[in-house]
């Protein structure tokens, strides 16, 4: 099986998270600069929005970058396309299944990464033709499925023969080696990078994830299809208040939009929805991007043993 770095073209088997309204072309550009592979992550911003951004990222960096297509927004479709127009080399997706798109890409040139939350959804990509796949742990924030990482990873690199990058719950090294150790040939980080330098978001959100402590986060809309792990705040626990007393999903969906913005822009401690991972409690400090990169994997036993 190829080396993870050869398919990305990377100096790390490292993939930026798609982090809506988060993964900007500043930090996409700032995590390819570093020797990973940055990500644009739509979100659910339309198409001129993500055509912007990759122009912008283009401008940034000449490193390899990639797009996340968040399936279930409503500019999913059209995204499709838009990727394939603006010559793209990678593609993850999240939320939904990839299938029916994953040939175009293919026929344009791109590499095709989902993100999966199981085995069974592991092994429908790759029979796609998916080119690698992202396990992603329910330790991550977002949008998440019900299996952790560490149960996940060494199943799901079991049952398909595509390279597997692991995600949810890894900050450090440790969080590295035990990716590998479990079977993966890569990592896909997100929270760690919320809090780096040059991301784009609130200080106040930065700051959320400095001072949050290993039972801090929550997940709010298990009864919707959509479980979203968020910071605890005032908003997220009326949430789950409400939720208890059985209030209709469509009231719960309303109180939620727009609650992205207010953190990631607005740094509205009490109104945002602050996504995040279960790991925010071992982030400690604010540090650039590419310092975050490199303690990642100097440090990792396993890395050093592939590169020697
Ligand atoms: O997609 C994510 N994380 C996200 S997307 C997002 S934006 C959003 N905001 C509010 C509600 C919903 C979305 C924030 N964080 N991670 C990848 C991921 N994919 N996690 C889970 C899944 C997934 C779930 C079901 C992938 C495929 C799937 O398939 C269902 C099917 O169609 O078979």
């Amino acid at each position: 099986m190829k080396d993870i770095t050869e398919l990305f073209h990377t100096k790390y088997p490292l993939i930026q998270g798609g982090m809506a309204n988060v993964a900007t072309h500043q930090l996409a550009a700032a995590v390819s600069n570093a020797g990973g592979l940055g990500l644009i992550g739509c979100g659910g911003w339309d198409t001129d929005r993500v055509r912007e951004e990759i122009r912008k990222t283009k401008e940034l960096t000449d490193k390899p970058f990639g797009v996340n297509i968040m399936l279930m927004s409503p500019y999913a479709q059209a995204l499709t396309d838009l990727v394939i127009e603006e010559g793209v080399s990678v593609v993850t997706t999240g939320a939904g299944n990839p299938n029916p798109y994953i040939e175009k890409w293919h026929e344009a040139g791109i590499t095709v990464i989902p993100v999966v939350p199981s085995v069974a959804l592991a092994r429908r990509v790759v029979r796609g033709g998916a080119d690698a796949v992202v396990v992603e742990g329910t330790e991550a924030g977002g949008h998440i499925g019900e299996l952790s990482t560490f149960a996940l990873v060494p199943q799901v690199a079991d049952a398909v023969d595509v390279p597997v990058v692991a995600a949810g719950g890894i900050a450090d090294y440790r969080g590295v080696d035990a990716a590998f150790a479990l079977g993966a040939k890569g990592i896909q980080v997100g929270t760690v990078l919320l809090a780096s330098k040059e991301c784009p978001v609130h200080e106040n959100y930065k700051q959320k994830i400095i001072k949050a402590k290993d039972t801090d986060t929550i997940v709010t809309g298990r009864e919707t299809k959509a479980p979203v792990r968020v910071l605890k705040n005032k908003m997220a626990k009326k949430y789950m208040q409400l939720s208890r007393e059985g209030v209709d999903l469509e009231t719960l969906e309303r109180m939620t939009l727009g609650s992205l913005s207010k953190a990631v822009e607005e740094g509205d401690v009490d109104q945002g929805s602050f996504m995040a991972g279960q790991i925010s409690g071992l982030i400690k400090e604010l540090r650039p991007v590419e310092d975050i990169l490199d303690s990642l994997f100097t440090n990792s036993r396993f890395f050093k043993e592939i590169h020697s």
